[in-house]
This record gives C-alpha cells, structure tokens and sequence, in this order.
C-alpha cells in the first residue's frame, strides 16, 4: 500500500514536471521573417520574387515592397483579401498603391495556412491553390500575385511544436507506466518464488510474523 501511495506521488510529481515546460513553451514568441519584394521589375507587371517561404506557423512576416518600375505613373500595391464574413476592410493587408520609385513596409502573423493575424484583426484570407495568396489590386486580373509558402507541407492547423511536446509528454507518461508496471511484476514474482512464503510452517517455526 505504502508502495502503490509512492508510486501515485512520483507520477504526479513527474507528470506535473512535464506539463510546466510545454506551458512555458507556448509563449515563446514566434520568429520574424524579413523579406524584400519588387514589383514591376524590367516594366512587367509582376512580383519578385513571387513566393514567401515561411518555414513553421506561426511566423511574423515583415515584407518591404519596392516598386521599381520604370514604366512612369506605373502604380502596384501588396495586398491579402481577408475571407471573414464581416471584415473591417476587404483587405487584412495592404500598402495602397505604390507610384513608380516608392516603397512600403507590411508585417502580418501567418497564425495557420489559411488565417493571418494583423494587429487586433484575425482572420481566414483567400487561397490559390491551397496557399496564402497575395497580388496587386490593379493587375489582379493580369495575374500579378504571389504565395505564401511553408517550406515543411504540414497539412495540420495544430502548431508543429505543439505536437512534439504532447507526443514527448504522452512517451514520457507511458514509459513512467512501464517502468512502474515491471517493478510490480518483479516483486510479485519475487514474493512469489520466495522459500518464506512457500513453507509458512518454517517460517513460523523460525520466528516469523
Ligand atoms: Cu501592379
């Protein structure tokens, strides 16, 4: 009984051991990304490059966009098309429209592949092909866009650190339980196979309670 009592003590100890650090974990900040867009490169309408990779969810993506192109009075923007139903403005990012020459700076939260988060907005954004998209207001139609891509193809919303602390803490539990399950095994066994109990009237016989 006394054993079994320890036993219950040291996995709550060990358990609640486990559970501090992922708690901990959770509020590191995530990493910031910088990255330098151009658009109008050569007097084409297009973006360079044309995809952000990120490599985990979530990151802060801070992207200067220079237009550089030489077309005069040529204007680009850099925006994302929010998908909530009701949002503020139809655009979670935007840098308006950039005359030839002029630049601007965005950042947004990539908090999951399809949601980003831009100060106190948190919203669902549009997708190609199954990726963030971006594009310019003016020459959407022309295709002048770009995507948003994780470098490892997750297709789970869950955080990726989130679910190697859990797997960590549930391979920790079980291996506690294996551990602990032996030992009960061994000192059945060893009881069991024991010349003291075997031959109780010897036992007695030698003193024994
Ligand atoms: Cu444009």
């Amino acid at each position: 009984m006394l054993a079994a009592t320890m036993a219950v003590a040291l996995l709550a100890l060990l358990a609640g051991g486990f559970v501090a650090p992922s708690a901990r974990a959770d509020t590191i900040p995530p990493p910031k990304l910088f990255v330098t867009l151009e658009q109008g490169p050569g007097g084409t309408s297009v973006f360079l490059p044309t995809t952000i990779t990120i490599g985990q969810i979530p990151t802060v993506v801070n992207v200067t966009v220079k237009n550089v192109d030489p077309t005069a009075g040529m204007q680009h923007t850099f925006t994302i098309r929010s998908t909530a139903a009701t949002p503020p403005t139809p655009y979670i990012v935007n840098t308006g429209l950039l005359n030839s020459g002029e630049q601007a700076q965005v950042e947004f939260t990539v908090m999951a592949p399809d949601r980003l988060v831009v100060g106190t907005r948190n919203e669902t954004v549009e997708l190609d092909g199954g990726l963030i998209k971006f594009f310019c207001i003016p020459h959407e139609s022309s295709g002048m866009k770009g995507h948003v891509v994780l470098a490892s193809a997750t297709t789970s919303t869950e955080t990726p650190q989130m679910g190697v602390f859990l797997r960590a803490y549930w391979i920790g539990l079980l291996g506690i339980a294996g551990t602990m399950l032996l030992v009960a095994i061994s000192y059945f066994v060893i009881k069991g196979s024991s010349r003291h109990y075997r031959d109780h009237r010897e036992h007695i016989r030698r003193g024994g309670p």
